[in-house]
This record gives C-alpha cells, sequence and structure tokens, in this order.
C-alpha cells in the first residue's frame, strides 16, 4: 500500500546530542548485566548468558510453544472459567545459583489464555506473592473494576476474580500483566507477563499456521538474581535486558522451505523497541494491537514494535531447504541520552528443513471491514513533559503527563461514554514513549511533526502508539464503558515514576 514505508520512515525521530547525558553512569551498570554490558555501536550482537544451565537460556535450541491455560468450564465453550496462580519460584537459571523469578502458573512467560468472541470470562487470580499484585488486561474492553487497575490491589495471600464478556470484533493478539502501583516494572521483569489471543469464528486468516512469538527481556545481577532497576533503568527505561522469544534465548524456529505462517509477535519488554527485521525477507503486515488490518500490506522490509504493542505478520520462508535465517531487532535509539543499547540484536533463527517444500498459502484480498470512529465531538490535549521532578527511585530526568506527575486519587482527563474524542499528544521530551490507554482499541489519525502532518496510510485499530521525542500523535478514541482508566507511557519504568494519568470515562449527561 502506497505511502506506507513513508510514514515508517517518519517515525525516525530527529537526533538530538545528549551524548554527554549521564555519561560516565553506564561502565559501573554495565558489570552487573550477566553476558551483556552496554556495548558502543558496534553492530555486533551478544548471543549467550556466561554459565547459563536452564537449557532455554542456552542458543539455538527450538523455539518453545508456552503452555495454555485450561478452560474448566466443563465442555461449555461460551465461558472460560480458570485460575490463575502468581507465585514466587525458585528456577535454575545461572551454573550454581538458583534465579527467584515472580510467576503465571510456575511459568515464566505465564501461560497464553486463548478466548473467543462473546465468551464471558471468569479467571480467579491466586496471589501467592508476598505483595499485592493485579491483572490488567491489555488492550481488553473490559470494565474498569476488573482492569487491574492500581486503585484495585489483590493483597498479598488472597485471591480475586476478574470476570468480563468478549465482545464482537476483538479477535486479535492481547497480554496481561500486573499493574500494582509502583511495582508493575518490577513485577513485571522477574517474570509476569504472559500473552492472550482473541479469536473470531470467521477469521479469514484461520487456513494460516499461527506461530506465537512473546518477547521478554532478562538482565542478571552478580547474584544471579533479576537485577534491579538502576538510574539509567529508570531514567531511559529497562533497555540492557537480553531478548527472550517465549522465554528461550536466541532459539531456532524450524518451518519446511516456502512456508507460510502467521506470526503473532508481542512486545513484552519493559522499553526495548524492537526494530523488526528478517534476513532475506520481506513479510506482510496483516494485524495490530487490535487484531486484522482492513487489508494485507505487503513487501515491507521491517516494522517498528515499540514496547507493549503487537503486530500480526505473515511470513513465506524461503523455498531453498536448509537456509538460516536472522530475525532481528535493528538498531533504534530511542532516548538520545548515549546509554541505551543502541546495537542490532539477534531475536531468533529462522531455519527452513530438508523437508519437501511447503503448499503455496493464498491470502485474501480483503481481511474485515474497519470503520473510521467518525467526527470528534471533543478534544483532549496530552503533553509529556521532562522535569527534574519525581526522581525518587534514583531517575536523573524524568518524565511526565501535562506537567504533572501520577496522582491516583487526582482525576486529569473526564471523558463520556461513546463520545468521539480527539486526543492530541504531543512529545516535549527527548525520548521517545509508547502511549497507552486502557479500556479501548483506539485509531491514530495523524502524526504531526513541525509544520508537516502526514496521515495514517492505513486505519489500524491500537492501544498503545509511539511518539518521538517533538512529534503530535493525533488519535480518535471512544470508550464504551464507564470507569477511571490508565493512561500512560508503557516503558515500565516511566509508568511506574510518574508517567502516568487518569481519565474517569462518566455516563453521557442526561
Ligand atoms: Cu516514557
Amino acid at each position: 500500500m502506497k505511502g506506507v514505508r513513508s510514514t515508517l520512515r517518519h517515525l525516525r525521530a530527529p537526533l538530538v546530542d545528549r551524548r554527554t547525558f549521564l555519561r560516565g553512569l553506564g561502565a559501573g551498570v554495565a558489570g552487573l548485566v550477566v553476558g551483556c554490558g552496554r556495548q558502543s555501536d558496534g553492530g555486533e550482537t551478544t548471543t549467550s548468558l556466561p554459565e547459563a544451565v536452564s537449557p532455554q537460556l542456552v542458543p539455538g535450541q527450538p523455539l518453545p510453544a508456552l503452555p495454555i491455560l485450561r478452560n474448566e468450564s466443563a465442555g461449555d465453550v461460551s465461558h472460560f472459567v480458570a485460575t490463575l496462580v502468581a507465585s514466587r519460584d525458585d528456577v535454575a537459571v545461572h551454573a550454581g545459583r538458583m534465579t527467584s523469578l515472580a510467576r503465571y502458573d510456575h511459568h515464566s512467560p505465564g501461560p497464553l489464555i486463548e478466548l473467543v468472541e462473546g465468551q464471558h470470562v471468569r479467571i480467579e487470580l491466586d496471589n501467592r506473592l508476598a505483595q499485592a499484585t493485579t491483572v490488567h488486561w491489555h488492550g481488553l474492553p473490559v470494565p474498569a473494576d476488573q482492569d487491574g487497575n492500581p486503585m484495585d490491589p489483590v493483597a498479598a495471600g488472597t485471591k480475586h476474580v476478574y470476570e468480563f464478556d468478549v465482545p464482537a470484533g476483538t479477535a486479535g493478539t492481547y497480554w496481561y500483566h500486573p499493574h500494582p502501583h509502583d511495582a508493575t516494572a518490577s513485577q513485571v521483569a522477574e517474570g509476569l507477563a504472559a500473552p492472550l489471543v482473541v479469536r473470531a469464528a470467521d477469521d479469514p486468516l484461520a487456513h494460516v499456521p499461527e506461530v506465537l512469538m512473546f518477547i521478554t527481556g532478562i538482565a542478571l545481577d552478580a547474584n544471579a538474581q533479576i537485577a534491579a532497576d538502576d538510574a539509567i533503568d529508570w531514567t531511559i527505561g529497562r533497555q540492557r535486558d537480553l531478548l527472550l522469544v517465549n522465554g528461550a534465548r536466541l532459539p531456532v524456529h524450524a518451518v519446511a522451505p516456502g512456508a507460510t505462517q502467521r506470526w503473532r509477535i508481542v512486545n513484552a519488554t519493559a522499553a526495548i523497541h524492537l526494530k523488526l527485521a528478517l534476513e532475506g525477507h520481506t513479510f506482510t503486515l496483516v494485524g495490530t494491537d487490535g487484531g486484522l488490518l482492513g487489508e494485507p500490506i505487503e513487501d515491507l522490509t521491517e516494522f517498528l514494535l515499540a514496547p507493549a504493542q503487537r503486530v500480526e505478520l505473515i511470513v513465506k520462508a524461503n523455498a531453498a531447504p536448509n537456509g538460516r535465517y536472522r530475525l532481528r531487532a535493528l538498531r533504534y535509539a530511542t532516548d538520545f541520552m548515549g546509554v541505551g543499547t543502541y546495537v542490532d540484536q539477534d531475536v531468533l533463527t529462522l531455519a527452513t528443513t530438508n523437508a519437501l517444500p511447503a503448499a503455496p498459502v493464498t491470502l485474501p484480498p480483503k481481511l474485515r471491514p474497519i470503520a473510521d470512529l467518525g467526527p470528534a465531538t471533543a478534544r483532549v490535549d496530552i503533553s509529556f513533559d521532562e522535569a527534574d521532578l519525581c526522581t525518587s527511585k534514583g531517575a536523573k530526568r524524568t518524565f511526565l503527563i501535562n506537567g504533572r506527575m501520577f496522582d491516583m486519587n487526582r482525576v486529569d482527563v473526564v471523558s463520556e461514554v461513546g463520545r468521539v474524542e480527539l486526543w492530541n499528544v504531543v512529545n516535549n521530551t527527548t525520548m521517545s514513549h509508547p502511549f497507552h490507554i486502557h479500556g479501548t482499541q483506539f485509531q491514530l489519525v495523524s502524526r504531526t511533526f513541525g509544520t508537516e502532518t502526514t496521515a495514517t496510510p492505513y486505519l489500524a485499530w491500537v492501544d498503545t502508539v509511539l511518539v518521538p521525542p517533538g512529534q503530535t500523535a493525533t488519535l480518535k478514541v471512544k470508550q464504551t464503558l464507564p470507569g477511571k482508566r490508565m493512561f500512560h507511557c508503557h516503558i515500565l519504568q516511566h509508568e511506574d515514576n510518574c508517567m502516568m494519568a487518569i481519565v474517569d470515562v462518566r455516563a453521557p449527561a442526561a
């Protein structure tokens, strides 16, 4: 589709030279990251956690599938009923030492939750952690009091039932993770995150074999424990993590030559922007956060997946047998402060086997209709600001929304159920921030940089949009359920450290 590439280019932010910022802090941190370290711009990739003993963390193993959370509704497919345990487990990650992880159902990432449009969901969280947590159903239109807000903590040692319906039209790739006040970043870093897929009865791509790739990060300290966030992490986000796919380090995904697959990719890292590219291949974009596009967009060479975003890509493997092609996250400088991990990183290897070539797969020219939300009747102005406020966690520079620190007891924006609103989100800071609104999928209308406004080249449902420095993202937002919703930067260290606010969605005035 014409114009897509220019818009992708438009996402590239202007270079602001702030390399003197935080200079000197990097060296002390590097030694604490097992097998990683912050590198200069060499383009090389680190590949190992030295002395790693967990088979999953040894590069080159087959891409594992995640366990699936079992539906205990006794054959009644109109209901999804399950228990989800959050607990702390000792796991052998590093030679000679156990690493303490927080996990859903004793697995990290946690189990895949597979739902169907129209289902009623009842999931009991059994919180066996020593601290409060919540489960946030990222991207799903669940009632505000069922969405794991920081205002609704589930105390340590207690259980809590989340209950919601899955509306028609929500088929897509989502994820669930904790959202407790001040502790989202640490709980996700310790392993609490997992995918959720909603399926539709009339999925136009049901004939295409599917692969889920849930990407997380890991960094260990000298004692083989999950490294605590340091001053740099609290400033630019936790960019130093090594990438894992379905919990595995640099796994190999083997397919028959010429095989066509639908990849659902989730960026569940705290702060790593994944500019994905597959060696020797182009791919077809078919879906974003909230599900399928109107029609496939072919021949893309890269796709920038910001923290918390999801993408559905159709990949047709090379027809030659015994080939190896790296899926890479290309260098993407998000912070311009010189301390992030600005290098190409390998994610996994696509390997073609010596099996007989796979049969070709035809994609439908149309996927599903996406209607514009229509004319907006209200306007909301949001700014990302940079200040020396809110440095309590050791941040050297912090980021705020509308110049204010997060306050759980304050309403920042008042909205109305069913009203279409134009949100103008302007980034006045020197780094990119992925902006997330709870409770609904929204539509990106345009991006404005200086005097140049670029309309979005295709309509899509998203719940997270990347806003580079100096840019304004204009969104159409319509909430369908009442209640207080969070909106925030999805760099988790920014979210925990004040870059969050509340929109109160109220019933329309009579
Ligand atoms: Cu941010």
